[in-house]
């Protein structure tokens, strides 16, 4: 064995059996290596691309995302994509080539640790041959504990000759904190106080998979329940589900959280766009914290339990039992009937599509009953983004990829190539701006080439409309962000999608007949949206800005 083999064993048996990359010289071998042992690859057009679809991957499968590239730029291409998936702990490696010790003078130099460091990834580096295995299985340790990890191999050692160890370790996930029971009872406290809570349940409770022991204490406690936008989909179809907290929040949603006087958020981190700017707190509410760990912990938050989602929910539910807690609170029939009565898309709006242009909302409204429910909604950034948020349904939090952390744009068109790969069975629909999708172009050929059926929608206004809706109400100039007419739907022809222009409801039947054909490639659809709608949530945030 040489050492790429037994870095590529190391990742096979911690369960990788997909990963992406971009392959040059000096990351050849190692492809081919895990390649051998089973693992799929998938190369793809760029290595932001690479990355992109492996963050994507994950999030989707909940297995460990695995990249491999060139060193140097193949390594600095896809900075972007490991800044998103460190700050959105994504447990992945990206497997990186690396010039050997001392040769600083290759072009292909630069200090690839330090810039792993820099954007919060993890680096290790395989110094010799004999710490290959131990440096490896540190590496997959340190991703599945949630990180983002950059594996560092020197082309003067990938090719050294390696030992697969008499006896391997297994490599386990790090067990979650146990909540205080001192903190516990400050909580127990603060909803025996309460007369109006609410549970905001975010990335954290998905990951813990806390949807039954959060729904059990909702019902305990009397309290309704919200997400983060990371959370979508939770508690979908529960009864008393609000749907997301923050900008994207339903009008129905902001009330019922505005109102609440004890908010207990678990594994999500209140940040800016989940409470709007603070403006879903009220002022006199208390705020719980249930987190992992405490970077997630807030300044406004008065309870603070370190401890998963899943864990401290059920231990909270038991403590409150034993209290004889227990009531329904707000959850009467008036608000069952109001969330039924009152989704986004059953809010009236001023529909502004003409012959030329669809409105936003019409168009996601459109797209919602036409695509199958058992999909994967995967989202850019952009002022787009609430549309696709707030009226396409998921069908659970794998359901929605939210590439936020970094807050991006370009980044979901290969996330979309991921989030079909580890789910063949869902439709993946893709919602990008038009400029968002222009980065993440090279990608529709990976799709295609792939035989993917991704549903490709660019909410397409010729413009960075966030930035056109941010600076024209003060009075700038915009034409530094407008563009002329791009044919997104020739260009992805061009890739081998098949592709296809929307400028009113009707033009979407090539959509239906699409989805009828069981299809085998991608259709992408270039819908030219009003570029005059401006989202709410959007003038909300840079009201606050
Ligand atoms: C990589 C990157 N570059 C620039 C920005 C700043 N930015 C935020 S939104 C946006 C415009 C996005 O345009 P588009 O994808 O067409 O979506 P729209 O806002 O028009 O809906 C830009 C340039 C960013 N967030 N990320």
């Amino acid at each position: 064995m040489k050492v790429v083999d037994v870095v590529a064993r190391c990742l096979h048996d911690a369960g990788v059996e997909t990963f992406f990359g971009v392959v040059g010289s000096g990351n050849f071998t190692f492809t081919t290596s895990l390649h051998a042992l089973g693992a799929r690859f998938v190369a793809a057009r760029h290595e932001n691309g690479a990355i992109c679809m492996a963050d994507a991957h994950a999030r989707v499968s909940g297995q460990l995302g695995c990249v491999s590239v060139h060193q140097g730029p193949g390594f600095t291409n896809a900075i972007t994509g490991l800044t998103e998936a460190a700050k959105a702990r994504t447990p992945l490696i990206l497997v990186a080539a690396d010039t050997p010790a001392g040769e600083t003078r290759s072009n292909f130099f630069v200090e690839q640790a330090r810039i792993a460091e820099a954007v919060g990834a993890v680096p290790v580096r395989v110094n010799r041959a004999r710490s290959a295995y131990a440096d490896t299985t540190k590496a997959i340790r340190t991703a599945l504990g949630r990180r983002a990890v950059v594996l560092n191999l020197p082309l003067d050692v990938i090719g050294e000759a390696a030992e697969w160890p008499q006896e391997p370790f297994v490599v386990g996930v790090p067990a979650a904190p146990a909540p205080a029971p001192r903190a516990l009872d400050e909580v127990v406290a603060a909803i025996e106080g309460a007369e109006r809570p609410v549970i905001v349940a975010g990335r954290g409770a998905v990951l813990s998979d806390a949807r039954e022991p959060l729904e059990r204490l909702g019902a305990t406690i009397g309290a309704p329940l919200a997400t983060s936008a990371m959370g979508h989909g939770i508690f979908n179809g529960h009864p008393f589900a609000v749907g997301i907290s923050g900008g994207f929040a339903s009008p129905l949603a902001q009330e019922v959280i505005g109102a609440s006087d004890l908010i207990l958020a678990f594994g999500a981190r209140l940040t800016r766009w989940t409470t709007a700017n603070g403006a879903l707190i009220a002022p006199d509410a208390t705020v719980v914290q249930v987190d992992v760990d405490d970077s997630g912990f807030g300044d406004r938050a008065d309870v603070t339990v370190l401890g998963d989602a899943r864990h401290t929910a059920a231990m909270l539910g038991a403590l409150l039992e034993q209290r004889g807690v227990a009531g329904d609170g707000r959850l009467d029939d008036d608000l069952r009937e109001t969330i039924a009565a009152r989704r986004w898309r059953d809010e009236p709006y001023d529909d502004a599509s003409s012959d030329r242009h669809i409105d936003p909302r019409t168009l996601s409204i459109a797209l919602d009953d036409l695509l199958p429910e058992e999909r994967t909604v995967v989202v850019d950034s952009g002022h787009f983004m609430g549309f696709p948020a707030m009226y396409l349904a998921v069908p659970d939090p794998a359901g929605f990829v939210f590439t936020q952390s970094f807050q991006s744009i370009g980044l979901g068109l290969a996330n979309a190539v991921g989030a079909a790969l580890a789910r063949p069975d869902r439709l993946t629909v893709a919602a990008l701006g038009d400029g968002g999708a222009m980065m993440g172009l090279a990608e529709l050929e990976t799709a295609a080439r792939l035989r993917l059926p991704i549903l490709f929608v660019i909410y397409d206004d010729a413009a960075y409309g966030a930035e056109v809706h941010h600076f024209r109400p003060m009075g700038h100039p915009v034409e530094t962000v407008q563009f002329p007419d791009a044919d997104f739907a020739a260009i992805a022809r061009g890739a081998g999608c098949e592709g296809v222009i929307v400028r009113t409801v009707d033009h979407l039947a090539p959509v239906e007949d699409w989805l009828q054909r069981r299809p085998d490639r991608p259709l992408l659809v270039d819908a030219k949206v009003d570029p005059d709608v401006v989202a709410e949530w959007l003038e909300e945030a840079f009201r606050a800005a």
